[in-house]
């Protein structure tokens, strides 16, 4: 009977583990299953992030926007194609990856991320009559996103911005002294703001150099996009080119729209959306979901 009675505890016990054992197995496939997909953004106040979140929402995605920075997302892409492996980020032309791999845009069919963009000088209200000669270099500034990529590949081979954009602005005098014109610098200071993404890190120490050879002392700030937008509407930055216009950072727009001044088009022909590598065989976002396992 002793004996019978201990077995019994034993097989109880061995069946209890089992059973532990059987559902927490099975509740890890479950989760394994379930687990979301990954798409690897950048820094979260990037309009490219809302857009995103929008998309997710919209196209009820099992995905999740993971934050990064616009380096750290570059650096996991070029890790992704090295081995082969699927990976979708959060993208935007002009920029050297597509220059360095091969990639493309997934549709977007409900059009979450707009069409064209392009990107947009902003001055603080009474930058133009407080430097009328300052504001008029920005309204003029304008160049082409092959110009941009030239500045960009030219820091992702390893120079500083500082020195890329110098050799651009002394290598395209023509297209500088165009935005000059006859403007003659006071010496004053220039307030540029940016954000740290590499399409603006060109373009903002471009504008410097030639704010310079016009013969004004600048200061580069580097800010978040939402502070970015704040600042140039109190007044404590002067400028920025950094603002992608009409969908990417509508809301920061929409917002402040009404105390700063946009003073034009920088570039055009801009664009913004999920991105991935060639090999990667889907075509649209409407096809993440099918495939989120392989984007983990
Ligand atoms: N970007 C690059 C920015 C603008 C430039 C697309 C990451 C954004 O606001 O999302």
């Amino acid at each position: 009977m002793k004996i019978k009675k201990q077995t019994m505890i034993v097989l109880i016990g061995i069946c209890l583990i089992s059973f532990i054992l059987f559902a927490g197995c099975t509740g890890g496939d479950q989760s394994a299953s379930s687990q979301n997909g990954k798409i690897i953004g950048i820094e979260p106040g990037a309009g490219i992030m809302q857009n995103t979140e929008d998309a997710i929402t919209e196209y009820g995605l099992d995905y999740t926007l993971v934050a990064s920075s616009s380096a750290g997302m570059a650096s996991e892409l070029t890790k992704a194609v090295k081995d082969g492996k699927w990976i979708v980020v959060t993208g935007w032309t002009p920029h050297w990856k597509f220059a360095r791999f091969d990639l493309k845009y997934l549709d977007d069919p409900k059009g979450i991320y707009g069409g064209e963009e392009y990107i947009g000088a902003l001055a603080r209200k009474g930058f133009e009559t407080d430097n009328k000669g300052a504001y008029e270099i920005l309204s003029r500034f304008h160049w082409t996103a092959d110009d941009m990529a030239m500045v960009m590949l030219a820091i992702e081979d390893g120079k500083s911005a500082e020195v890329a954009a110098e050799e651009y602005v002394t290598a395209h005098q023509d297209q500088v002294l165009s935005w000059i014109g006859d403007v003659v610098g006071d010496g004053s200071l220039i307030k540029i703001g940016y954000v740290l993404w590499d399409s603006e890190i060109a373009s903002t120490n471009v504008l410097k150099k030639v704010y310079e050879q016009a013969g004004y002392k600048t200061q580069l700030i580097a800010v978040d996009a939402g502070p970015l937008y704040q600042s140039v509407s109190t007044g404590d930055l002067d400028c920025t080119i950094s603002a992608w216009l009409p969908q990417t950072q509508a809301n920061y727009m929409n917002k402040y729209r009404d105390d700063l001044v946009e003073v034009g088009k920088t570039l055009e022909g801009a664009k913004i959306g999920l991105v991935v590598p060639e090999y990667v065989t889907i075509s649209s976002i409407d096809e993440l979901n099918s495939n989120k396992d392989k984007f983990q």
